[in-house]
């Protein structure tokens, strides 16, 4: 039995961290804006544990100390119009309230403050800074970068220790961007630009989700912030816009015939560098991502189950099935050999 009484608290700390879910989680703030928001979070939680203990504790005192006895027919004295009280229980949480303002204005100017100029002294110094156009749409997450003329599927890829600028947009329905790990949620909302900012200090996947109800494939709309090294990251921008031509594999021909079916089948929705159509995702970069279609592993199986019928795996997505009479067998081997060519990095 004191086992099980050991284990609850446990139990409790993994429901709140989303079961251990790596990078998932608000509690493992990640960067300044996360830390920001967890220690606005931990400073409201220690003043109503403040609050409950005060409050519970002469509630307590009261229910013993005031409690009726046998034969008692006294009357407690009366406080009501006590002015020394009132003044008292006015005070204490106009301070309160003061110790929890303060620092929440503070920070949410902090926090909505995107320019990139810095005070210092006379001259206005400008941040190193990384600005993401985030574009939402059901049900998979597109990342332009603007300075580097670029457009991302699904994976947005950021260079450590460096303010990340995002302008979210959405070109259907809303849609709400969280990097748990990196900075509280916003929403992208058809027609109006929201801004906000991050900063990962260190290299690694951080997982994201889209947290408002937008169609049937909601939950599976998954993306990954992948922090790199600023060089690694140079690279990467120089080579999405300009992915490699060649192809490397042993098999090649298989890919260069797969090249022919994507530019017959897919090119009208899907780029590769600048050249295509940004109606789905750019999949320059195809054979690195961490997930496909944003949450299944991406093997040569479900990349086939996938292309014959997305459907399966999204309700309600816009990807067409690519049917044999479109795509033989044949050609969709090739297809797939092509489409695991599709690295730019390394
Ligand atoms: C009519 C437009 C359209 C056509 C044609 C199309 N796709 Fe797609 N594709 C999409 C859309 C939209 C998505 C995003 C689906 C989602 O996740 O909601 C997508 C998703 C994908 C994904 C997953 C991307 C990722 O980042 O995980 C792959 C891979 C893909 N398509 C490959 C193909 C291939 C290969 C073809 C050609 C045989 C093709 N698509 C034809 C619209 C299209
Ligand atoms: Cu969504």
């Amino acid at each position: 039995m004191k086992f099980v009484w050991r284990l609850l608290p446990i139990s409790f700390i993994m429901l709140l961290s989303g079961c251990g879910v790596e990078n998932l989680s608000a509690l493992d703030p990640q960067g300044p804006v996360a830390e920001m928001q967890y220690s606005l979070i931990q400073l409201s939680l220690y003043i109503m544990i403040f609050v409950m203990f005060i409050v519970f504790s002469i509630y307590i005192f009261v229910i013993f100390r005031f409690r009726e006895k046998p034969g008692d027919t006294h009357i407690p004295k009366q406080v009501h119009g006590n002015r020394t009280l009132e003044i008292i229980w006015t005070t204490i949480p106009i301070i309160l309230l003061l110790m929890l303002a303060v620092p929440n204005v503070m920070d949410t100017f902090t926090l909505a403050d995107t320019s990139v100029e810095v005070e210092d002294g006379a001259e206005g110094e400008e941040i190193d800074h990384v600005t993401v156009e985030v574009t939402a749409h059901q049900f998979w997450w597109e990342f332009a970068y603007p300075d580097h003329d670029i457009v991302a599927g699904q994976e947005m890829y950021i260079p450590t220790d460096t303010r990340i600028n995002i302008e979210l947009q959405a070109s259907d329905v809303i849609h709400s961007f969280w990097v748990p790990a990196l900075a509280g949620k916003q929403d992208n909302v058809p027609g109006i630009t929201n801004d906000m900012w991050f900063e990962a200090p260190e290299e690694g996947v951080y997982m994201g989700k889209c947290t408002e109800l937008c169609g049937p494939s909601h939950w599976q709309m998954d993306f990954k912030v992948i922090a790199v090294d600023p060089d690694t990251f140079e690279t990467w921008a120089t080579n999405m816009a300009e992915p490699p031509e060649e192809i490397t594999d042993p098999e090649g021909q298989v890919a260069v015939d797969g090249r022919g079916v994507f530019e017959e089948s897919c090119i009208s929705c899907h780029a590769i560098g600048d050249e295509g159509s940004p109606t789905g995702p750019n999949l320059t970069n195809y054979a690195e991502r961490e997930a496909l279609a944003g949450y299944l592993d991406p093997d040569d199986e479900n990349l086939e189950a996938w292309l014959r019928d997305p459907q399966e795996f999204k309700p309600g997505n816009n990807m067409p099935t690519i049917n044999h009479d479109q795509v033989s067998d044949e050609e969709m081997t090739a297809l797939i050999a092509y489409l695991n060519e599709l690295k730019i990095l390394e």
